[in-house]
């Protein structure tokens, strides 16, 4: 199977990424083995509003790297409508225009189980198609909340798609999302009033939005913005607003161009290794704490958790004492379940 995926097989990739979906036993297996074979694609994550385009465009970039003869893996991740709606069907129909062709892979993702756990299966579904050999791997999501942001954050490129006549407001400002856009994307120019919402965007980046000044860094576990004054070696990167028309391909060669130049950017001021870093200490600090959870749930019996619920109620525990009482009582639990050795430890240390 891990072979088969590293020669990129249709059906060990499709395989793998149901494993990775449905949080099988097999899935984790895989991924610690192709783990070292990952790192060489450059991810592309699409986000905005729903409606704005982002599956017309994603399939007309599609479309371009595959001009160049370059192979593309895509992931379209919808929460908000995993079953219903026109996002999966209309991905059956873009399957459909590049059935036949190896060098595109498009995959669904269902929102199964937590958020949480849908960017656990994004990154790792990442991670199966570029060990498969993916030139570029493209990601599209909802902007919608902070579970979409950190999604998006795990890719190298991040497209922001804007459309005029959604409504009032430039959507992504809402969404919180501006903030991470390497580039901005304002679709279906052919609509009125598409002018105008790029002005705005160009109005706010010239106003010294967040991004056109400041980078992220990781401080424990989160991401917070720094400001950086511009130094001559390492000019800040500005977004670039893209007009496009997804549906009959304008300015996408100028979206290409701009993801390009993104890519060299990253790569002329030697980038991508301290923001790879980054992404995985923040991936490292997320799976930590969910492991965490998941254990304290398993060993710590339900009338336990029942009851520490009810000391809160009658504030006998403060909400951080409860924590603590159920990470003493989840050492405990797990001292009586005891290993001889783990024992032996605690007896020499008692
Ligand atoms: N007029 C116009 N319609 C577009 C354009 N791009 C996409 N659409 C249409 O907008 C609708 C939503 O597109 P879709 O790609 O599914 O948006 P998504 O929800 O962001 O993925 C579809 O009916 C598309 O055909 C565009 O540039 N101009
Ligand atoms: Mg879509």
């Amino acid at each position: 199977m891990i072979d088969a995926l590293l020669e990129g097989n249709r059906r060990a990739l499709a395989r793998a990424l149901t494993w990775v979906e449905n949080d099988d036993d097999r899935a984790q297996a895989l991924l610690n083995e192709i783990y070292p074979h990952t790192g060489r694609a450059w991810v592309i994550g699409v986000t905005g509003a729903p409606g704005t385009g982002k599956s017309s465009l994603v399939n007309v970039i599609a479309h371009s790297f595959r001009r160049r003869e370059e192979t593309v893996g895509i992931i379209a991740v919808d929460p908000t409508s995993p079953f219903t709606g026109g996002a999966i069907l209309g991905d059956r129909i873009r399957m459909r225009e590049h059935a036949g062709d190896a060098g595109v892979f498009i995959r669904s993702m269902a929102t199964r189980g937590s958020l949480g756990g849908l960017s656990k299966a994004t990154r790792d579904g990442i991670r199966v198609l570029d060990a498969a050999g993916f030139d570029w791997i493209i990601v599209e999501t909802v902007g919608a909340g902070q579970s979409e942001v950190d999604i998006v954050r795990t890719a190298q490129t991040t497209v922001v798609v804007e459309a005029p006549g959604l409504g009032d407001d430039v959507q992504a400002i809402k969404a919180g999302i501006m903030e991470i856009a390497d580039i901005l994307v304002v679709n279906k120019a052919d609509r009125s009033g598409a002018d105008q919402t790029a002005r705005t965007l160009k109005a706010m980046l010239e106003l010294g939005h967040p991004a056109s000044r400041t980078e992220m860094i990781q401080h424990h576990g989160q991401i917070l913005p720094v400001e950086r004054e511009p130094e001559a070696d390492r000019p800040l990167w500005i977004p670039p607003v893209v007009r496009t028309i997804a549906t009959d391909e304008s300015g996408v060669v100028e979206l290409i161009d701009a993801i390009d130049r993104h890519r060299r950017y990253i790569h002329t001021h030697e980038l991508g290794r301290q923001l790879e870093r980054q992404r995985l200490s923040i991936e490292l600090v997320e799976r930590l704490r969910e492991t965490v959870v998941a254990r304290v749930v398993q060993t710590v019996p339900d009338h336990h958790i029942m009851r520490i619920v009810d000391q809160l109620l009658a504030r006998e525990l403060a909400p951080q004492q409860a924590v603590d009482a159920l990470l003493t009582l989840h050492d405990d639990q797990k001292g009586q379940l005891g290993r001889p050795a783990d024992t032996q430890h605690r007896e020499t240390l008692g």
